[in-house]
């Protein structure tokens, strides 16, 4: 290749480079008007999000946590960049080429934001404004470059257009001032939602009629290295499939509930129901992608509206009762389903519409203004955050999402336990050593927690006060240990009389089994 030709694709990789930039940022500021769900970005990482097989998800969930969806993004940038590197390098000697890759590029965004559960058509305007901005950003960079383009046949000569330098700083630095300012804002405009925030912030939660009481004091045992019983909002876990947390203006909120043996279909608002008698309860909530030994579970004080009232309010009856409809699915501003069993949910437990998280409004990546809670199932069919609409139906009849996904329609929380301290691989001095962590069966309660080490007899754990059967349960237990490498397993048994099995099993379809374990040497 001539030195040439060398700088002609250089140049080329870097008007595409710039052209996607311009061309996502145009669709940022326009999506600022359209609607957050809007942007290319989001939507095709949603896209992403929703097409990804149920063990890569698992995975990355496992592996990147919270971060699972930052890791996506970075993915998409990539194959963005090389996308357009390659658009822009057959930009310059075919420009038409280079607005077909653009125009591509848009139609992908577009597609994908329309056919987002909540999608609309307006929802394809950002990328395609974002496509128009960019191949006209293309169509410019490249032309100063100073190859032929499609009009001239293509011999094998190198090209005599001329490399207008200075034209093409100017557009180049253009094009990089534009999509610098247009994307921060825009990105910021579509991280939030003021009238949300405005309305978060206006919420005072009435008290609780039926308040829940005083922690015991027994119930958290504060052994250094172990969680808090109460886990404060910051720490508490995070599982969704929303890139950007959607911001829902309490002011305009409306809940339905409707469908199968609906006798009277009900709609309100937030404030309708802050003037409903209120429950506080303390309730666990873990999720079913959590691993043996994993992170995602914590426990919080809720307030909320108790269900079963408002689903008899509105006709339902359990399908024990004569009820058609066995299934309750929640939805989601944001189109996710969640389903939950209303034989469950009428069964005189605390199930609730929650509003508040440990005395506040809940936050808005747990669910503000109003989320479901059903203790003793996992998160997937019970905890539906940004709550908009919820339809009696059956488990023959529909699908929820995650059970779209290989998960299963019906999955109550498994008896399980965990070791917070020490921590797998410490070095530890010999003697006594505290072992400590937490164990849950929400809704059964936990009985017994038992400790073995390097597999000898199982021996009785110290149980935390029970602050209620839907919370978790600290245990400790002392061990005298000796210099070497040491095996500690932990299992625990239900108030059913069920103890854990240490079959393990992975998290697809109802979450995992097994005893945790970690390994330390003691010096
Ligand atoms: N709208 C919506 N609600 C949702 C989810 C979701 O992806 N979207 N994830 C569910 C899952 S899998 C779990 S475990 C809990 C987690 O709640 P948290 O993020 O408040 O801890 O929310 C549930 N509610
Ligand atoms: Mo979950």
């Amino acid at each position: 290749m001539t030195t040439n030709r060398v700088r002609e694709l250089l140049l080329g990789a870097v008007s595409g480079e710039l052209a996607a930039a311009v061309s996502l940022a145009a669709a940022e500021l326009v999506a600022a008007v359209v609607g957050p769900q809007a942007s290319p970005v989001t939507a095709v990482g949603g896209t992403a999000i929703d097409a990804t097989p149920v063990q890569v998800k698992d995975w990355a969930i496992r592996n990147f946590g919270t971060e699972d969806k930052l890791v996506l993004q970075l993915g998409i940038v990539a194959v963005l960049a090389v996308f357009a590197a390659v658009v822009g390098m057959a930009a310059v000697r075919h420009r038409w080429l280079g607005v077909a890759g653009v125009a591509l590029f848009g139609a992908v965004g577009a597609v994908a934001a329309v056919r987002r559960p909540v999608g609309v058509w307006t929802d394809a305007f950002p990328s395609l404004v974002g496509a128009v901005a960019g191949a006209a950003a293309l169509w410019l960079l490249a032309g100063r470059i100073g190859a032929t383009d499609t009009a001239e046949p293509a011999g094998p000569a190198e090209p005599a257009g001329a490399f207008d330098r200075r034209g093409f700083l100017i557009a180049a630095s253009a094009a990089a001032a534009f999509s610098a300012v247009a994307g921060v804002v825009g990105r910021r405009l579509n991280a939030t939602n003021a009238a949300a925030v405005a309305s978060r912030n206006a919420v005072r939660l009435p008290a609780p009629l039926s308040v829940a009481g005083r922690v015991p004091a027994g119930a958290d045992l504060r052994i250094p290295g172990a969680q808090p019983f109460t886990t404060p909002n910051p720490a508490f876990y995070r599982v969704d499939t929303a890139l950007t947390v959607p911001q829902v203006n309490a002011a305009t909120w409306r809940l339905r509930i409707h469908g199968r043996g609906v006798t009277k279909p009900l709609e309100f608002g937030y404030q309708d129901l802050l003037r409903r008698p209120l429950i506080e309860r303390d309730i666990t909530l873990n999720c079913v992608s959590n691993e043996v030994g994993g992170p995602y579970i914590g426990n919080a004080r809720w307030i909320g509206v108790p269900l079963a009232g408002l689903l008899r309010e509105a006709g339902v009856r359990a399908p024990s009762a004569g009820g058609p409809a066995d299934q309750l699915v929640a939805r989601s501003v944001d189109g996710i389903t969640l389903g939950s069993p209303v034989e469950t949910v009428l069964d005189g437990r605390d199930a609730m519409l929650a509003v508040g998280m440990n005395g506040e409004p809940l936050p808005f990546v747990h669910g503000f203004p109003v989320r479901m809670l059903v203790p003793g199932l996992y998160g997937y069919v019970s905890a539906c955050k940004w709550l908009t609409d919820l339809e009696l139906t059956t488990f023959a009849d529909f699908d929820a999402y995650w059970v779209r996904r290989s998960w299963s329609a019906q999955a109550p929380v498994k008896t399980s336990s965990r070791i917070d301290t020490p921590r797998p691989f410490a070095s530890l001095k010999a003697g006594p050593v505290p072992v400590a962590g937490v164990a849950w069966a929400q809704h059964r309660g936990i009985d017994r927690i038992e400790v073995r080490i390097d597999g000898g007899e199982w021996l009785a754990a110290r149980p935390a006060t029970e602050d209620t059967a839907d919370t978790w349960r600290q245990w400790s237990h002392v061990w005298d240990a000796r210099p070497g490498s040491h095996h500690i397993e932990v299992r625990a048994t239900d108030r059913a009389g069920r103890t854990q099995t240490g079959d393990r099993q992975g998290t697809v379809p109802d979450g995992s089994t097994g005893w945790h374990s970690v390994v330390v040497t003691v010096e």
